[in-house]
């Protein structure tokens, strides 16, 4: 026990340490002076502007401690649930700026760095985004965390903190370059280390049977390696919630004794290899938006991050009882994606091999802790591990994982008496040729609930990649369309838009988007629509700004902002949007004076490294700009603009700037979308294939609002199931021709025909994607937007209505569904 310390001043007492706490002026400039001097060691005259930004974010996490040890004491509170978020991406964006949203102090801030003499907007600049994702799936976990703070949630978003993030892209001669990204480099002031939260990792080896004192045999995992995770903390506050979420992120080191042995006999190098292997776990994110089958590393990631995250829930299970058999009761698992997946499986080592529970006990737990988000349905996308690999770094969980295949197998066999094709469909393992584990299958065996990302996508995932599951268990099935949060993506980007919302109808749509409805009686207000165009206008001069400078290019503010951001790939058709420009040039240069709508097209988005295609398509963006920006029959009526290193500090520049979003996937592929939703928050309006989360965006912004195109998922199936030929369309549609003929013949690569062979020869040949189909709609709905640009007033009516109706996409209603229908969990009670 403790000794009665009350003599002592309590850092938590009330009243005390004003410059800590409080949210005026002074005390955030004393707050700030004070971490200059104390934290930073910088006297005023040799502070940098990062030893400002540190002093400002020290000040800012000081405001966020109250809560989150509030939160942290709450973990020990067994009537509350837990939702654990497991991800191997959290693409959280800058701290800072989102900080001082949610904390409601940015104003103060502002001024109390003014009367220092710094600029608040620099020091946000300062700061290196967190780039620990990739794309969608990564951003969304980190809206999830936003949401389930500012709903007063209890929950730990547990990842790996990886050294080396997406990393940086450049163009060069038209080309990606990637940069490793030094995210560390200059400090994090967010994180907080707990050397004491660590746990031991095992990997490699194999298993033997023993028998114990009780008579029973059970299974030991003796290992090759053994290394060490520590937890690295950071608060996730809610928006005004008085709610402070936790971070926990896993860096990988070596255990204390790293190859002890080798080292008393003098093997110097074989000792430092070992702590060099424990060190490459967390380096780096896989900068791959698709699986890397095959990569020992990567799986050891997955089951790294997973070990350490489950252990620690084990851990803090404990704290509140004494028994395992409740675990359930505490924690909501959520898997994002099948990354990881390996939790199954871990979950019943941890219950049956080291805590001695009976086969059943444990599966009961396992399947009623964990739920399975599934995020694509391309087939090359779904994870799948060698047997021979995944057995040399998890003997036991391969063992583990045929014995549930084994009776999952036995259950359907029971029911399904004689199917073989079914079982085998079915099964964890695939045995068609090289045999594999199908994570997406041990996701799902695992799970008391599967859901999909978007309507559409619920519904193909249960017609195609996991038919046979929804057949045998419909009941586990759930669809959460995904969502966006408001805070960072409207409150935060967009501060010219709020306060113009705000002015109109208060602040309560910010947690209460459908609040947004209230904007409706001002579509036709003409004073309402004057300064809505104004701050989109405005918006776009700050991008044009940033554009001129980071690419040398000068764009027209009053053209229409007509924007392609998201990861490069083949099945998003960047390529697509490439056939659209071309043919406006060519009907400039057919007839110089025609009338075709100024616009200005900003693409933006990495390639995988390894991708060719992509880059390809990213190098025929560049150079296809450069003709055309440089014609002087275009006269500037189109500027064509490859926004290079999109992330989220650059999206929340973007988004607030666009007129029009483009979300022309082929049907059937993009799993939801999350970019759609931002565009149309910020008042942005769609074209669109009727694919992802954008069927219900445009249900809920009005048929009339939205600018739709294209094959359907169910004619994109027919087409490609009758033999499609692109040839067809080829030989038909003489614009499109056109401007294949031109990139096939060297218009855009100085008379190289090589360059964009491979490209060409694909869309020929195969078009894997259907752009040549959908050509024709996409180019006849694109002169449908050129024209109801030129109506502004009904364009800003448009507008308008996109923001007022977009109340369903935030991040909060999607965390109300997973709480009530998947995770039964439920908010904090208010103090
Ligand atoms: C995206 N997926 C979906 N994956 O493409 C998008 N994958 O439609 C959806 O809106 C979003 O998830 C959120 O649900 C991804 O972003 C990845 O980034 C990824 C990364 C590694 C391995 C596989």
């Amino acid at each position: 026990k403790q000794k009665s310390v009350a003599a002592v001043p309590s850092p938590a007492d009330e009243g005390r340490e004003e410059f800590r706490r409080g949210s005026a002026v002074d005390a955030l400039t004393r707050a700030i002076l004070d971490h200059l001097y104390f934290t930073q060691a910088r006297p005023l005259t040799l502070a940098t502007r990062n030893d400002w930004y540190m002093a400002l974010a020290y000040a800012v996490r000081d405001r966020m401690l109250d809560d989150w040890l509030k939160s942290l004491s709450h973990l020990r509170n067994r009537e509350l649930k837990i939702v654990s978020y497991l991800s191997a991406e959290f693409l959280m964006g800058p701290h800072l700026g989102n900080n001082l949203v949610n904390l409601g102090i940015m104003e103060p801030a502002r001024e109390a760095l003014a009367a220092l003499g710094q600029d608040l907007d620099e020091l946000l600049r300062q700061e290196e985004e967190p780039g620990l994702g990739n794309g969608g799936l990564g951003r969304l976990a980190a809206c999830y965390l936003d949401s389930l703070a500012t709903l007063r949630v209890p929950a730990i978003g547990y990842g790996i903190r990886y050294e080396f993030g997406i990393f940086d892209q450049e163009i060069r001669d038209g080309w990606q370059a990637e940069k490793t990204d030094k995210w560390l480099r200059l400090g994090n002031p967010w994180e907080i280390c707990r050397p004491e939260i660590t746990y031991e990792v095992k990997v490699g080896g194999h298993t033997e049977r023993f028998t114990d004192e009780k008579g029973c045999v059970r299974v030991r995992w003796v290992p090759n390696k053994v290394v060490k995770g520590v937890a690295y903390d950071t608060p996730v506050a809610g928006y005004r919630s008085g709610v402070t979420d936790l971070l926990r992120l896993w860096k990988s080191e070596a255990v204390e004794s790293f190859d002890f042995q080798a080292f008393n006999v003098g093997d110097y190098y074989r000792a430092v290899e070992a702590k060099i292997f424990s060190e490459t776990i967390s380096k780096v994110l896989y900068p791959n938006d698709e699986p890397e089958i095959g990569k020992a590393l990567r799986l050891g990631q997955q089951y790294f991050f997973v070990s350490c995250s489950l252990q620690d829930m084990v851990r803090i299970h404990l704290l509140r009882e004494n028994s395992l058999d409740t675990f359930a009761a505490s924690f909501a698992v959520q898997l994002n994606d099948t990354h990881p997946s390996i939790a199954v499986a871990e979950l019943m080592r941890l219950l049956v091999d080291e805590h001695q529970f009976e086969w059943d006990a444990a599966w009961q737990i396992t399947r009623a802790t964990l739920a399975y988000t599934n995020h694509t349905l391309l087939p090359e996308a779904l994870e799948k591990w060698p047997l021979p690999l995944f057995a040399s770094i998890l003997p036991r969980h391969l063992e583990i994982i045929y014995e549930i295949n084994r009776r999952f197998l036995d259950e359907v066999r029971l029911v399904h008496q004689g199917d073989d094709q079914l079982a085998a469909r079915l099964s964890i393992i695939d045995e068609n040729g090289e045999r594999y584990v199908r994570m997406a299958h041990l996701a799902s065996v695992g799970s008391h609930a599967i859901n999909g990302v978007a309507a559409l996508h619920t519904e193909l995932l249960k017609q195609t990649v996991l038919k046979d599951f929804y057949e045998i268990h419909p009941e586990l099935f759930r669809n959460v369309t995904n969502g966006v949060t408001p805070r960072r993506w409207m409150v935060l980007s967009n501060p010219g838009l709020t306060r113009l919302i705000t002015e109109r109808i208060g602040d309560g749509w910010v947690t209460n988007p459908d609040e947004l409805r209230g904007l409706e009686p001002f579509v036709a207000d003409q004073t309402f629509q004057s300064a809505w165009q104004k701050v989109k206008r405005e918006n776009k001069s700050v991008l044009a700004g940033v554009i001129k400078a980071r690419t040398g290019i000068v764009v027209d503010p009053a053209s229409l902002f007509d924007v392609l951001v998201k990861r490069i790939h083949e099945y998003k058709r960047q390529h697509l949007k490439v056939l659209h420009i071309i043919t406006l040039y060519n009907r400039i240069k057919h007839d110089p004076q025609a009338d075709v709508t100024p616009r200005t097209f900003i693409f933006g988005g990495k390639a995988a490294p390894g991708y060719f295609m992509a880059k390809l398509i990213i190098k025929l963006v560049n150079s296809m700009g450069e003709v055309v920006n440089s014609d002087p029959d275009v006269a500037d009526r189109l500027k064509v603009v490859f926004f290079p290193d999109f992330n989220v500090t650059n999206g929340q520049m973007v988004y607030p700037a666009a007129d029009l979003s483009e979300q022309i996937s082929t049907a059937g592929k993009e799993a939801s979308g999350t970019g759609n939703m931002k565009f149309s928050l910020n008042g942005a309006l769609t074209i669109g294939t009727l694919d992802g989360a954008n069927v219900e965006i445009r249900e809920e912004v009005g048929a009339e609002n939205f600018f739709l195109f294209g094959l359907t998922a169910a004619e994109v199936s027919d087409l490609k199931s009758g033999g499609y030929d692109p040839r067809k369309w080829y030989g038909e549609k003489t614009e499109l021709r056109e401007a294949i003929d031109q990139i096939a013949g060297g218009l855009f690569s100085h008379g190289d025909r090589g360059l964009f062979q491979p490209l060409v020869e694909h869309l020929l040949n195969r078009d894997d994607y259907l752009l040549l189909a959908d050509y024709q709609a996409y180019i006849d709905c694109q002169d449908r937007v050129s024209a109801a640009f030129r109506d502004r007033k009904r364009w800003t009516e448009m507008s308008i209505l996109n923001v007022a109706r977009m109340g369903k996409f935030s991040s909060d209603r999607a965390i109300r569904e997973y709480c009530s229908d998947i995770w039964q969990a439920s908010p904090l009670p208010q103090d």
